[in-house]
């Protein structure tokens, strides 16, 4: 079977034609079909029953058949800066590569956090971020973080192209899943952007719930130690000692597992690891967003990461979108123009092209200098 031959036919028959002829009329295995289209099935599929694969397949044909086509007249550089110049709600979806300039690393890069894993011994590096291995043992999660901390870096001139954006009154909305929360720092107002996966910003108390502002946090990590909720800690130190009695007052009721004890008092960033539900911000606003936006523009990421990775296939097939980073996009993706560079330099020669430069070297040397006061400024400059 060819992959060319296959998609052609999907094109011609429909995905429920394309089943009846493949598994019915000329009785291929599904896990063939799925290999022909180039999908990565389990390292153990051959124990796997072949008709166990047919929803996955079912879902791939889909996907494909509905498979967004090229617009005509988005094609060029010049295209992308004719539609940035005329675009009036710009949905900007965003990643680690638009922060690797400040130096802070980024998962999937060939130097990227995902590399220099083996000492953790992680079955698979996405662990870091699990919820029930942060629980019991939070101190994986913190080694490694340290470098994610934020600093006062300022931001990158990615980030001041969107507050260029903003600025202008053209930014429907930032989706970005960066936990870093530069784009506070660079003056993105909380109503035009939205932390997919939460943010460093605050912390909260895996015990009592109680949430402070994330800086309280960041000396203690940076130090090595995990943080600890004072407040925890001085009611464990006046509790009385309870012979045989494992669960504590101010406990939460199912608290009593091995894992709650290990986390007793621990504070956790609020950014959202695997196991935890996305804050319910996000659904609500990218089904309104994708209904009013004019131009999509996907900057820094592998998008690899559901629900974010699945924006631009949920967009109006009519919206241009432009893909900005140093990787292609997966082919599971139509973008009418792909962008490979250095992200900073890439938005430089939009800005430019579009009349844009003077304002965004402004708001560079502005983070440079002073990256506070860039974030006061941010409802200043219009
Ligand atoms: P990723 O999978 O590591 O992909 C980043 C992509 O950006 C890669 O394809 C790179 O090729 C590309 N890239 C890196 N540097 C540049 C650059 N200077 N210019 C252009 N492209 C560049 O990261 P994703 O964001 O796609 O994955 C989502 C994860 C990463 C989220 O859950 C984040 O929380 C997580 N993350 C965030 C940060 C941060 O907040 N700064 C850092 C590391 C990881």
């Amino acid at each position: 079977m060819r992959e060319a031959e296959l998609r052609r036919d999907l094109g011609r028959l429909g995905p429920q034609g394309f089943l009846e002829k493949y598994l019915v009329d000329a009785d291929h295995l599904i896990r063939d079909i799925l290999h022909a289209f180039g999908v990565k099935l389990p390292p153990d599929f051959d124990k796997v029953q072949d008709i166990n694969f047919l929803s996955l397949l079912r879902i791939y044909l889909a996907r494909e058949f509905n498979k967004r086509e090229k617009l005509s007249h988005v094609i060029t550089f010049d295209d992308v800066v004719t539609v940035l110049g005329q675009a009036r709600k710009v949905i900007v979806i965003t990643g680690a590569g638009i922060s690797t300039s400040l130096g802070i690393p980024d998962f999937r890069s060939e130097n990227g956090i995902y590399s220099r894993l083996e000492k953790y011994h992680l079955s698979d590096p996405q662990e870091l971020f699990d919820i029930h291995l942060f629980r019991q043992d939070p101190s994986i999660f913190y080694d490694f973080c340290k470098e994610l901390v934020p600093e006062d870096r300022g931001y990158s001139a990615t980030h001041a192209f969107i507050r260029v954006l903003q600025d202008r009154g053209i930014l429907l909305r930032q989706y970005t899943q960066n936990i870093d929360d530069i784009e506070s720092t660079a003056g993105i107002l909380d109503d035009k952007l939205i932390q997919c996966h939460g943010s460093f910003k605050t912390a909260t108390c895996l015990t009592c719930h109680r949430q402070s502002p994330g800086h309280v946090i960041f000396p203690e990590i940076k130090a090595g130690r995990i943080p600890k909720c004072q407040t925890c800690l001085k009611l464990q130190d006046n509790a009385p000692k309870r012979k045989g009695k494992k669960k504590l007052d101010w406990d939460d009721q199912d608290s009593d597992s091995e894992s709650e004890m290990m986390s007793h008092g621990v504070m956790k960033p609020d950014i959202t690891f695997f196991g935890e539900q996305l804050d319910t911000k996000f659904k609500d606003q990218i089904l309104q967003d994708r209904n009013e936006a004019d131009l999509v523009l996907c900057i820094g990421t592998s998008l690899r990461v559901a629900p974010v990775a699945e924006i631009p296939n949920m967009m109006p097939k009519s919206v241009p979108q432009v893909f900005i980073s140093r990787e292609p996009a997966g082919k599971e993706y139509v973008f009418d123009v792909e962008l490979l560079g250095a992200c900073d330099e890439v938005v430089r020669q939009l800005a430019h092209a579009v009349g844009w430069s003077a304002a965004l070297d402004d708001l560079v040397k502005l983070g440079k200098s002073t990256p506070a006061v860039a974030a006061q400024k941010s409802s200043e400059v219009k």
